[in-house]
């Protein structure tokens, strides 16, 4: 199976990815973790886009806070589909990310799930991968059948609490 890579802005970042490398791990999906900065590390942000086919990655994840250019410059350095994690920071509660990473110009899409969107980010790469991977889908599939009867359960515990 193809790795996620997963690059973050900060390690300041860590919490939001860490939901997403938990929930790649749940669905036995290979990945990789890099602390790489638009502005901070830019070489080293473009090299890792550069190589990442040869690498071995079949989809990108990029989180960052602030003036979020990361999953941008990312996507401008790859054709491998790149998705965006606008990290919410201290100021403009993640705005700033959300509108920094979603308006990409046409020609270098980013695909922006919400802000500290971290557990979409790695569905959304599990279901990428998963149109050439059965097996995958199938462990997709299961688990929203779960979440499903997570909240069915949870509305009958509420019906019994309300009505008896
Ligand atoms: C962004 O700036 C990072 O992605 C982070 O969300 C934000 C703040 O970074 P630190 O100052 O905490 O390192 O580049």
């Amino acid at each position: 199976m193809k790795k996620v890579g997963i690059v973050m802005g900060s390690d300041s970042d860590l919490p939001i990815l860490r939901k997403t490398m938990d929930t790649l791990a749940s669905l036995d999906i290979p990945y990789e973790c890099h602390v790489y900065s638009a502005h901070r590390t830019p070489e080293e942000a473009r090299d890792f886009a550069l190589s990442a086919r040869d690498n071995g990655f079949g989809v990108l994840i990029a989180a960052a806070g602030m003036a979020a250019h990361l999953a941008g410059s990312i996507a401008a350095n790859t054709t491998l589909p790149v998705i965006g994690i606008p990290c919410k920071s201290t100021c403009l509660d993640g705005i700033d990310a959300l509108l920094s990473t979603v308006m990409m110009p046409s020609g270098i899409p980013v695909a922006t799930v919400a802000i500290n969107g971290g557990v979409n980010a790695a569905l959304l790469s599990a279901q990428i991968l998963a149109v050439e991977d059965a097996q995958l889908a199938q462990k997709l599939a299961e688990k929203r059948a779960a979440d499903t009867r997570k909240v069915l359960e949870k509305d009958a515990a509420l019906q019994a609490e309300l009505n008896g």
